[in-house]
C-alpha cells in the first residue's frame, strides 16, 4: 500500500468507505449507501464519481482526463475556490482542485447512507488571503449531498471570494435535454459582452456552446434527459450564481483533457456565488455553500 493509503487507512469503513489506489496512482475514496456509489479523489477533493446502483451514471468523466498533481480533473464535481474563472496571477478556477486535501472523518449512517468530510491545508494557501478554514462535507445515500464551508478565522481582515461546485452531468446527448428552472433570471452571457440578459425559456435547450452565469438564482434546477429517461435535480442552499456551459465542438477541440466529441455527453450545471453574487465574510463568519443531486426516471 502507498505511504498515502497507508495515511489515510484509518478512516476506511468496511463495506461503506474503501480507500484505494486510482487513476493516476492518486488516492481515491470509494463511498457505498445501500443504493448507490461515489468516489472522490483527495486530489481536489474531487468528486469523479456518483451512480444508483442499475443506473447509469450521474457524473461525467472525460476519458481523456488528466490524474495528476497540479493539473484539474476534467469531469466530476471540480471545487472551485477561492476564484471562479481566469486570473493573471494564478490558475483558471483558483487553487484548491489542484493539490490535495487531508481525510478529516468518515461516517456510516443509521439511513444506509455514509458520509465523509474532507478540509484544504489552508496553510499552503499564498500569503494575500486571509486566514481561513475550508471544509468539505460528501453524504451518500440514494442521492449526493455536497457541502463546501469556509470560516474566515482572521481577527480583523474580512475575506472576499467566489465558490463554486462546476459539477459535470452524464447526458444521453445533450441535443434532446432542457435544463428547467431558471425562466426569468438573469444572467451574463460570457460569450456576448451585450450586457444582462434574462432567460426567457422555461426549458433551455443547448445547440451550440453555453456560457451563462445566472446570477441572485436559488432555483432549482431539473436537467431533462429523455434519451436516458430521467430527470436529475440540482437543488442547493448558499448559492446565488447557477452556471450553465457546455464547450459545443470547437472550444471542445481547443481543450486536450477533453474528447472532440464528447460535449454531447456532457452538460455543465454549476452552483456557487461567483461574479456579482461572490461572498465578502467577516472576521469569524463562516458561509456554507451546499447541492443535493438526485435523479428520478422519467414519467
Ligand atoms: O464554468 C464554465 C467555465 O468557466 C468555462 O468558461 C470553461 O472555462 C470551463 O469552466 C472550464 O472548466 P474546467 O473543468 O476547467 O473547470
Amino acid at each position: 500500500m502507498s505511504v498515502d493509503l497507508e495515511k489515510w487507512k484509518r478512516f476506511e469503513i468496511p463495506g461503506r468507505v474503501v480507500l484505494s489506489e486510482g487513476n493516476g496512482g492518486l488516492t481515491k475514496v470509494l463511498m457505498h449507501s445501500d443504493s448507490a456509489s461515489a468516489e472522490i479523489y483527495l486530489h481536489g477533493a474531487h468528486v469523479a464519481g456518483f451512480q444508483k446502483n442499475g443506473e447509469a451514471p450521474i457524473l461525467f468523466m472525460s476519458a481523456s482526463s488528466r490524474f495528476e498533481e497540479g493539473q484539474p480533473i476534467r469531469g466530476g464535481i471540480p471545487v472551485i475556490f477561492p476564484w471562479f474563472g481566469a486570473r493573471e496571477d494564478g490558475p483558471l478556477h483558483g487553487l484548491v482542485r489542484l493539490s490535495p486535501w487531508h481525510l478529516l472523518e468518515s461516517a456510516a449512517l443509521a439511513d444506509g447512507g455514509v458520509r465523509v468530510r474532507l478540509g484544504f491545508p489552508t496553510d499552503s494557501v499564498p500569503g494575500q488571503w486571509p486566514s481561513h478554514e475550508v471544509s468539505y462535507e460528501v453524504t451518500l445515500t440514494d442521492r449526493l449531498t455536497l457541502e463546501l464551508t469556509v470560516t474566515n478565522t482572521s481577527a480583523d481582515k474580512s475575506f472576499e471570494f467566489e465558490n463554486c461546485l462546476h459539477t459535470y452531468f452524464a447526458v444521453g446527448d445533450v441535443s434532446g435535454v432542457s435544463i428547467q428552472g431558471l425562466e426569468g433570471v438573469s444572467y451574463i452571457d460570457r460569450l456576448d459582452s451585450s450586457g444582462l440578459k434574462i432567460e426567457k425559456d422555461e426549458a433551455i435547450r443547448i445547440g451550440s456552446e453555453v456560457d451563462r452565469i445566472y446570477i441572485n438564482s436559488k432555483e432549482v434546477v431539473e436537467i431533462v434527459d429523455p434519451m436516458l429517461g430521467r430527470r436529475i435535480r440540482v437543488e442547493k442552499s448558499g448559492s446565488a450564481s447557477t452556471v450553465v456551459w457546455n464547450p459545443w465542438i470547437n472550444k471542445s477541440r481547443q481543450l486536450q483533457d477533453f474528447g472532440d466529441e464528447e460535449y454531447g455527453k456532457m452538460v455543465c450545471v454549476e452552483s456557487g456565488n461567483v461574479g456579482p453574487n461572490k461572498l465578502s465574510l467577516q472576521p469569524g463568519a463562516t458561509s456554507a455553500l451546499s447541492v443535493t443531486l438526485s435523479s428520478r426516471r422519467m414519467e
